[in-house]
This record gives C-alpha cells, sequence and structure tokens, in this order.
C-alpha cells in the first residue's frame, strides 16, 4: 500500500513547512500541562515531570491538509493514554480539546475513543532535535493518522469533555472534524446552496464573501471579482477566469484544473495546495502569492508529457521566484525549466 494518501505529495527531504500561526503568545517561565475537566484527578506537569515520565520515540508520518506530506518523523514524547492514566477520566468524558497558549487560542479536539485508539503523544522533539518553536516547541500535539490540523502546536491545556468542542479550524474554516487523509477528508460540504452560487456566478462578483467550496467548474467567469474572498476548496475546473482579480483571496486546495486565467490577478493569494494542473496563467501574477503544496503538472508526469499536461506559463506570468521554495521539487523543477523568466 502508498505510504501516501490520496492527494498529498512529498516536500523535499529536509524540508519542514510553517503552517499557521508561527509563534506561541510570550512563554510563561515555566512551561506546563494542564488535564482538567471530566477528570477525577486534574493535574499540572512540568515539562520536566513529563520528560521524565515515560518519554518514548514514536515514529509517524505528517499529512497537511495543503497537500504535502512529510514521511518517518521520529517524535520523542510521552503518550497521552498516559497523563490521562494519571489522571484517570470519568466516565462521562467522550471527547478530548486540545488548547494552545498562542495568540488566536487555537484549539483542535478529538473523540476520546480516537485520541486513545489513534496513540495520540505530547512531543517535545522531532528528529532528535528539540521542537522549535515554530514548530510548536517547546511542547505539541502529534496525532497520527489524521492531517496535521489535529495536531496542536503550544499545547498548554488538555481538557476533557462529555460534547465535542469544535476546534479553530474546524470551526471557522470548514475543515473536516474527522480529518483522515486516507479519505481525504479535508473540507465540510460547501458553505453556499446551489441556487446561492448560481445567482453569484451570475453577478460574477464574490468580493469579500465566504463561498467555501463554491462549484464553478466550467463556468464563464471573465472579469470576476474576488478579492479576499473565502474560497478554500473551490471548484473552479475548465472555468474561463481571464482577467479574474482573486487579489488576498484565500483559495488553499482549490481547483484550477485546465482554468483559462489569462491575466488573472492571484496576487498574495493563498494558494497552499491548490491545483493549477493545465491551467492557463499566461501574463497572470502569483506575487506574494503562498504556494505551498500547490500543484502545475500532475505528479509523476514524464517529461516528454509535462508540456501537454502541466500549467502554461509565459514570461508576462508574474512569480517571486523565491516562492518555489514552497513547492516539492518536482512541482518547482517544472516551473523552473517552463517560466522564461526565471533567471533571466
Ligand atoms: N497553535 C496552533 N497549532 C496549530 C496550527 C496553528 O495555527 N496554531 N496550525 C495547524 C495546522 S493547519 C498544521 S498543518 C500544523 C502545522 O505545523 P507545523 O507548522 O509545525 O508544520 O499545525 C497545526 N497546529
Ligand atoms: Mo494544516
Amino acid at each position: 500500500m502508498s505510504r501516501l494518501p490520496p492527494g498529498q505529495q512529498l516536500v523535499a527531504a529536509g524540508k519542514w513547512p510553517v503552517v499557521g500561526e508561527r509563534a506561541p503568545l510570550p512563554p510563561p517561565e515555566t512551561w506546563t500541562l494542564d488535564i482538567s475537566g471530566l477528570v477525577e484527578q486534574p493535574r499540572s506537569f512540568s515539562l520536566g515531570e513529563l520528560q521524565s515520565f515515560r518519554a518514548g520515540q514514536y515514529k509517524c508520518d505528517i499529512h497537511c491538509v495543503t497537500r504535502w506530506s512529510k514521511l518517518d518523523v521520529v517524535w520523542t514524547g510521552v503518550e497521552l493514554r498516559t497523563l490521562l492514566d494519571a489522571c484517570r477520566p470519568q466516565p462521562a468524558a467522550k471527547f478530548v480539546s486540545f488548547m494552545a497558549h498562542s495568540p488566536r487560542a487555537h484549539s483542535t479536539s478529538l473523540p476520546l475513543d480516537d485520541a486513545l485508539q489513534l496513540g495520540v503523544i505530547v512531543v517535545w522533539a522531532a528528529d532528535g532535535v528539540p521542537l522549535a518553536l515554530e514548530h510548536g516547541g517547546p511542547l505539541r500535539i502529534v496525532t497520527p493518522q489524521r492531517y496535521f490540523y489535529k495536531s496542536v502546536k503550544w499545547v498548554s491545556r488538555v481538557e476533557l469533555l462529555e460534547n465535542d468542542r469544535l476546534g479553530y479550524w474546524e470551526a471557522n474554516a470548514g475543515y473536516h472534524n474527522h480529518a483522515d487523509p486516507w479519505q481525504e477528508q479535508r473540507y465540510l460540504a460547501a458553505r453556499v446552496t446551489k441556487q446561492e452560487a448560481a445567482r453569484l456566478i451570475a453577478s460574477r462578483d464574490f468580493r469579500d464573501r465566504d463561498l467555501l467550496g463554491i462549484v464553478a467548474a466550467g463556468r464563464e467567469l471573465a472579469g470576476l471579482r474576488a478579492e479576499r474572498a473565502l474560497l478554500r476548496n473551490a471548484d473552479f475546473r475548465d472555468a474561463q477566469l481571464q482577467g479574474a482579480d482573486f487579489t488576498s483571496a484565500n483559495l488553499s486546495n482549490a481547483h484550477f484544473e485546465r482554468a483559462s486565467l489569462q491575466a488573472a490577478s492571484l496576487r498574495d493569494a493563498d494558494l497552499e495546495g491548490a491545483n493549477f494542473e493545465g491551467a492557463d496563467l499566461r501574463g497572470a501574477c502569483l506575487v506574494g502569492a503562498s504556494i505551498f503544496g500547490a500543484t502545475f503538472v500532475p505528479p509523476g508526469t514524464p517529461l516528454a508529457e509535462q508540456a501537454r499536461r502541466g500549467a502554461r506559463v509565459d514570461r508576462h506570468t508574474q512569480f517571486n521566484p523565491v516562492a518555489f521554495e514552497q513547492l516539492t521539487p518536482e512541482q518547482a523543477d517544472y516551473l523552473r525549466r517552463t517560466w522564461p523568466q526565471h533567471g533571466g
């Protein structure tokens, strides 16, 4: 069986993208992990206590919802189960909420049974090195076999609950609450009804709207105004989008396969995990866009077929070439080879 869930691509060896928040709130003098809620014995563990508890090494893979994966990371930490045993969960406890000491009080949650069965770990090192601050140091959660948004950075509190409490992305961005990468559970269903979508498509004005998962495949949308729109997981396959303005839009995991995006603006857009296979990007602007995990040519396409199946770019297409660093090696090579501006 493939190690890579559907729709995922490997990051370059040694690379580990930073996703979401980049730093915690100012760390307190001594970091503690508090376990509370439906437990007989609430506890507060210091880092030292955690590290002396029953530290182990756990190998597991990272699968980010924005389509990059990193395999075989060796985490050093302690199993959540071990900590919970010390707190004695009450029978009414059915969910576990993980809370971060971070600017937006980030959180995520899992059914308690899943957390135990998946082997959730509380970790302080990866591949033998203490976790960098941007990756959740000094302490983060790692939830194996789920998209990485189920792994909170800078975890400071674990609370057992009777009813689920949706996490930050799950509540605010339509991320799927089950998050199984093998079933591609990235997002919930579209935020807009079919009728509403049809009306908006006719108006060609998506500005500032939350249209997660909107289906606009094959539509005639030249000149679309979509500045700052929330279009995660939107379906624009084969759409006519010449001159469309997606400045600062969130298009993470959006589908643009074979779309006409000539002279479109994707400036400062979030294009993480977006798919541009076979799209026409001549004259389009992607300056300032975040392109982690984006696809421009179908992964694994033989070189001889890439020109036919990949995105079309020309010397009027605008990229920050440094952003190619955010791509998998195969995708970066494709753009370096086909973009006439590169190096010149
Ligand atoms: N506190 C906090 N934890 C977080 C996030 C965040 O924004 N804040 N983002 C989540 C998402 S979507 C991912 S993919 C991973 C990214 O972890 P990394 O930056 O170490 O790769 O952290 C998860 N945990
Ligand atoms: Mo993510």
